[in-house]
């Protein structure tokens, strides 16, 4: 199989990536005008549609909430998004590293499906396998098969790519579509499964494999009447190979219903959608593959970014978060301490700043994490002693080792993803 050495290009570097990926540049593939930069999200959905029953669906669905979503979502932790549910920033504070799951953000693109892990199972298939197998003679794995294979534990955010999205409207004035996250669309957890390069090595992956395809079995997503299929996104053999997990466990506990059970994948650094969620199949390829979540989605268009979008996206970027409520009040003539976290897709986070007086002037923030992960994120905490009662704006800047760091704005991209920008929190003293 490729793993990115000698002269195979390595395919997780962004670069690289681009070069030997992108669509639009090989000609591969045109986007229509209208394609790729008008469409929206899950969170335009009509509540009919949202609540369809799902007659293509192979399991059964639930209805009950107008999300359709599983879990409770009390307003003290979560903001509703049509399809999908928010982390409240402040419902972070006083929690340890990992963000538990009754607060764990779930982005959805239509209802969370029930499956019982005893009947699932996962099947692989296509030219990139030994033997080729079709999807109609796919080599499979029940959830049994997959508890004996070793198993390995990472910690690693999970973040959509469209988070902070509502910041290009709130900050920058521009319009985009899709759900206008604020910054609670990241979650931290502990992972707990299979490496999926083993699993690929087992189905008998060839040398000449250069894409898979993991695909859902929640049901079709529709886009403006217009049906998509089950949500699926090619992802890279050389990460594939990697580091990615098909994770059965969160936290300890078995993947909860939101989050993919019996199996997602867990694509660490990644852009969300890459972390597939409740797993039926994975097509092998020895040819590029593609889908609307890598052609029309999760690229970037607009005029700041080339002809036709930009390459699939792959890391996400740097971004900080206080643990405060948006626009809440705090006491007037006390000192504080603020709380927040940064994580960068890029790795380890190595400088934190705040400032106070709108980014004129910025002082360290002290990280509470001698060794951060660099999957996962720092946590810090500031000092804070404001003279005057009213209303403030807290800008919280990383900078991670790879050098990157928060710009105060961000060229608009037509589906609002990747804002690294430094988010404005307003708070009022009291
Ligand atoms: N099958 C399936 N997988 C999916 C999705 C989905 O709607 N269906 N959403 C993706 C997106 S866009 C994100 S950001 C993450 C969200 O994971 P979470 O809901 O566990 O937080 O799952 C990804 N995997
Ligand atoms: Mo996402």
């Amino acid at each position: 199989m490729r793993t990115g050495d000698g002269n195979d290009p390595d395919l997780t570097d962004e670069a690289t990536y681009e070069r030997v990926r992108d669509p639009s540049r090989r000609g591969l593939l045109r986007l229509s005008a209208g394609a790729g930069l008008t469409a929206g999200f899950g969170g335009a959905l009509p509540a009919a549609l949202r609540a369809a029953p799902a007659a293509a669906a192979p399991a059964a669905f639930s209805t009950a909430a107008a999300t359709g979503i599983v879990k409770p979502l009390p307003p003290e932790l979560f903001i509703e998004h049509g399809t999908n549910a928010e982390t409240r920033w402040e419902a972070m504070r006083g929690i340890g590293d990992l963000t538990p799951v009754d607060r764990f953000f779930v982005r959805n693109h239509v209802s969370t499906p029930l499956i019982d892990a005893r009947t699932w199972r996962l099947k692989l298939w296509g030219t990139g396998l030994a033997g080729s197998p079709g999807e109609d003679r796919p080599i499979v794995f029940s959830y049994d098969d997959l508890l004996g294979f070793p198993s390995e534990t990472i910690t690693s955010f999970i973040e959509c790519t469209g988070n902070g999205r509502g910041f290009y409207a709130s900050q920058q004035g521009q319009e985009v579509s899709g759900t206008p996250w604020r910054l609670g669309a990241v979650g931290v957890a502990r992972w707990r499964g299979v490496r999926l390069s083993a699993v690929l090595r087992r189905a008998g992956i060839t040398r000449a494999a250069v894409d898979i395809m993991p695909r859902g079995l929640d049901a079709d997503y529709v886009d403006k009447g217009e049906n998509l299929g089950r949500v699926r996104r090619p992802l890279p053999v050389a990460k594939a190979m990697k580091d990615v997990l098909l994770a059965y466990e969160m936290n300890g506990a078995p993947l909860p219903p939101d989050h993919g059970h019996p199996v997602r994948l867990v694509v660490p650094s990644w852009v969300g959608i890459a972390s597939i969620k409740w797993l039926g199949d994975i097509q092998v390829s020895d040819a590029p593959l593609y889908s609307p979540w890598n052609t029309r989605y999760y690229r970037l268009f607009g005029p700041a970014y080339p002809e036709g979008g930009t390459a699939p996206l792959t890391r996400m970027n740097v971004k900080s978060a206080f643990e405060l409520p948006w626009d809440g009040t705090l006491p007037a003539a006390r000192r504080h301490v603020l709380h927040g976290r940064s994580w960068s897709g890029g790795g380890r986070v190595r400088r934190v700043e705040v400032s106070d007086d709108g980014g004129r002037t910025w002082r360290p923030a002290r990280a509470l994490d001698r060794h951060p992960n660099p999957r996962g994120w720092v946590r810090w905490e500031f000092p804070w002693h404001p003279r005057r009662p009213g209303r403030y704006e807290l800008l919280a800047r990383a900078t991670d080792e790879t050098g990157a760091a928060q710009p105060a704005t961000v060229p608009y991209n037509t589906l609002g993803y990747l804002f690294g920008a430094v988010v404005r929190h307003p708070v009022t003293l009291i």
